[in-house]
């Protein structure tokens, strides 16, 4: 990779001389965002001899590779990340230093790449980076949102959306590759032609056609010369048909297409919007992937050894009939064979259990928009009926086909087309099992299985948290940097001082990096030497922020009322964004920012007590909080949460979990053992007996704990200034509405052990310990091994063995 021969002298000599070329400027006069526009060329081309190797070599080996389709991707900054991988980082970094640069100052020119909501899409992109890191065949697909996650503002305390304008200033990653296009087809009719030999030929009449343009984007492995694509479609206005889209109005609905991602959809217009986006990008990719093979000179019917399809959560989920339509109506397939790679090429996971992200469309919509589609999920279902009649009863048929009640559920569609269903924590895979997919499970029970989520801990600790990352170094070595489990090695300086005390200065160091921050952007100013609570992640009534607000009154209240003097200072810090339609979600934002108001402006509070809940949460922001962290509230209703993967992201920096048996925190607790974690509240299995027994009464709790009474009061009784509709939603939704998630429930004991977690952390000598093992056992949660399984169990997709990470000088 011309890269790790790459010196400083070297740099400065390319750099500069492009900056010229550029901008005929000198570094003294060019402005950052020249700077960062001119290392960002020369980092591209200084990959580009890679990307198309790696790409050449995938079709040279005839391998196998993955797709992986989501509608989200949320890399975040790519800069960095891209020089870590590309072992430049260090290099560039004095390089500019003795051009008088800040790379940090640099790299934050970079708009984030925001095109996902959360979890969901952080992991995509996670996947991304690992794929490539371990030399695996693998691209992403998706759609490129000219508006990424709006931008989230406090007016007055409430929530206020903005545009997102990311690509304002062009995306220096990006190549546009006019050549790939392809047509796709919504709308009309279809007309099933009878030829003389009998055949029968679909013509899709009168259609709207969309001139879907790709994007591609190299994804850089870790020091490995692989450099995988990211492929977002855009929307165009096809040039043949121009003369058919004369009005404004037309046009504007084919530029939308691609304009905002995860328009709101709790109105009709946005689902159409919404739909219209999944079968794009669903058509685009797989046609392109089709165009692709039949380049290699390979039978049609081989298709399953060089193609898997991954399909990220339902969005994606009409990928099993477009790729029927192509074989069927295009390559001439039958049924039987179609059908038969179809469902050994599709893989699915389920990244939630909540009920409203299962999507359902009605057939209406989906039959007007994509009547072809629509006839062959027809015929899917009908075959799936026919199959299992006789087999199994016929409830069991009725609630798991794919159409009934007028609606297509494309998680059925994406289970029955695929070979392979998985969740992305233990308990999660169980509940889809034994619960949320038992249906399915009876009648696929081989498809099932677990693959607990993972994070790309190079971003999240290499290039988040240098200072703990230099401690590692220097106390276990380097490779931790390539093999994360080696971060295991941490574990024979359990007891060591020496090694505690300076976890504890780079922790400090990341604490007062964050508090600056925290003064430049909001004006106030936090103690250093609080305690850092954490709770970052979407806003969302399972996710319990609320919980964590009970609880900070209660400390309001026991130093306002009871005078409690012997309190260990805590700064609460949130991040979260609600979805603009979700109305108690920014009820909740709107009380957290007036009870960090009200303390702040309590001097007798405010020098224990502080909220800082920071504005447009996001990956940059996330990697500024969490190397600061020192506890990490995972507080969700145990079964709700999927996995989480914040709680593996704040574990690796040495924060300290407090967390009820939900989704991932299950496998940390199993991974640094019980005393080094604080767990309470209801079980799952306690959640689900009360559902079942429907025996919860959330009145009961609110009598008979003072404490909680007070703390509830205090929506609407005027203790809060400024909350008197968003104070008595809350009130209401505990009371009147018995308390959905438990939060009352679970008081109590979540009072308890964040008395357990001040205690441990006035211990400073076990609160390090506890500290260095979380870090120490952090490694099992690389996305590097999750997406080996998934290589491994599920797309039987191989590295070859060079394009692995590499180990090396620097390294060993
Ligand atoms: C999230 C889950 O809530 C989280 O537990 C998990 O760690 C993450 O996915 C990755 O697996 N789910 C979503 O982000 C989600 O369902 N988003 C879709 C509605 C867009």
């Amino acid at each position: 990779m011309g890269v790790t021969t790459m010196n400083k002298t070297a740099f400065k000599k390319k750099f500069l001389d492009l900056l010229t070329e550029k901008f005929a400027i000198s570094v003294e006069d060019a402005s950052l965002f020249e700077i960062y526009t001119t290392l960002g060329t020369l980092i591209r081309s200084s990959y580009a001899k890679d990307w198309r190797h790696t790409w050449s070599n995938y079709d040279h080996e005839q391998q196998k590779q993955v797709y992986y389709f989501s509608i989200e991707f949320l890399p975040g900054r790519m800069m960095k990340s891209n020089l870590l991988n590309m072992g430049w980082l260090d290099t560039v970094q004095a390089a500019l230093a003795d051009l008088g640069i800040q790379l940090d100052d640099v790299v934050a020119q970079e708009p984030d790449m925001a095109l996902g909501n959360g979890g969901l899409g952080r992991l995509a992109s996670c996947f991304m980076d690992s794929i490539a890191s371990e030399g695996l065949p693998g691209n992403g697909n998706g759609i490129r949102y000219k508006y990424g996650l709006f931008k989230q503002k406090f007016i007055d305390g409430y929530q206020v959306e903005l545009p997102n304008e990311w690509l304002a200033r062009g995306n220096l990653w990006e190549v546009r590759r006019e050549s790939k296009s392809v047509d796709v087809y919504f709308n009309g009719y279809v007309r099933l032609n009878k030829l003389d030999d009998g055949t029968i030929v679909p013509v899709h009449e009168d259609p709207t056609i969309v001139r879907a343009v790709p994007y591609d984007t190299g994804m850089v492995g870790f020091r490995n010369g692989t450099v995988n694509t990211l492929r977002l479609w855009d929307a165009e206005i096809p040039l043949s048909e121009e003369s058919l889209y004369r009005s404004i109005e037309q046009r504007r609905a084919i530029q939308d297409l691609t304009s905002v991602l995860y328009p709101d959809d709790s109105n009709e217009e946005g689902r159409r919007l919404r739909l219209m986006q999944e079968y794009f990008f669903v058509s685009a990719g797989v046609q392109s992937i089709l165009r692709h093979f039949k380049t290699k000179q390979q039978k049609m019917q081989n298709l399953d050894e060089f193609v898997a399809i991954h399909i990220n959560d339902t969005h994606p989920a009409m990928c099993v009939a477009e790729f029927m339509r192509l074989l069927l109506d295009e390559e001439k397939m039958s049924w039987e064979r179609a059908w038969n790679l179809t469902v050994k090429v599709m893989s699915y996971t389920n990244h939630t259990i909540m009920s409203e992200a299962l999507e359902k469309w009605s057939v209406e919509m989906l039959q007007s928009m994509q009547p072809r589609i629509y006839q062959i999920i027809e015929e899917i279902d009908r075959r799936f009926v026919e199959e299992m009649t006789g087999v199994v009863d016929w409830e069991l048929i009725q609630r798991t086909r794919i159409i009934s009640d007028g609606l297509v559920h494309m998680a059925h569609l994406a289970i029955i087309g695929s070979h392979s269903t998985n969740g992305v924590a233990k308990l999660h895979s169980d509940l889809l099992k034994t619960v949320v997919l038992h249906d399915f499970y009876r009648l696929y029970p081989d498809r099932f299985n677990n693959k607990t989520n993972g994070i790309a801990e190079r971003r999240w600790l290499q290039l988040a948290n240098p200072s703990l990352s230099t401690v590692l170094d220097k106390t276990i070595g380097q490779t931790w940097r390539y093999e994360a489990n080696d971060l295991h090695l941490l574990m024979n300086y359990s007891e060591d001082k020496a090694v505690h005390k300076q976890l504890q200065q780079a922790k400090q160091a990341n604490k007062e990096r964050l508090a600056a921050f925290i003064l430049q952007e909001t004006g106030v100013r936090i103690n250093e030497h609080a305690i850092f609570d954490v709770q970052i992640k979407r806003l969302h009534a399972y996710k319990r922020q609320l919980l964590n607000l009970l609880h900070i009154l209660t400390l309001y209240f026991e130093i306002k009322e009871e005078g409690f003097t012997d309190i260990q200072p805590r700064v609460f810090i949130f991040g979260a964004k609600a979805a603009p339609s979700y109305h108690y979600a920014k009820s909740i934002i709107k009380v957290i920012n007036e009870v960090g108001k009200m303390i702040q402006e309590d001097p007798e509070v405010s020098d224990k007590l502080s909220i800082v809940f920071l504005e447009d949460y996001s990956v940059s922001l996330a990697e500024v909080i969490i190397p600061a962290a020192d506890v990490s509230e995972q507080i969700s209703l145990a079964s709700k949460e999927a996995s989480g993967t914040s709680n593996m992201k704040l574990m690796l920096n040495g924060a300290i979990t407090i967390a009820t048996l939900d989704g991932a925190n299950i496998e940390i607790r199993d991974a640094v053992g019980d005393e080094n974690i604080v767990i309470f509240g209801l079980t799952e299995s306690q959640v689900y007996d009360y559902y079942e027994q429907a025996n919860y009464h959330a009145y009961s709790y609110y009598e008979a704990l003072p404490k909680l009474k007070r703390v509830v009061d205090s929506f609407v009784d005027g203790t809060i200034a400024n909350i008197y509709q968003e104070g008595k939603e809350i009130f209401d939704s505990l009371l009147t509405y018995n308390d959905e998630f438990f939060v009352l429930r679970d008081y109590e004991a979540y009072v308890n052990a964040q008395k357990e977690i001040e205690k441990a952390y006035q211990n400073q000598e076990r609160w390090l310990k506890m500290s260095l093992i979380n870090v120490a056992n952090a490694g099992r949660f690389s996305a590097d091994y999750t997406v080996m399984k998934y290589a491994e169990d599920i797309w039987q997709i191989e590295a070859k063995p060079k394009s692995r990470k590499a180990k090396d000088e620097k390294y060993v």
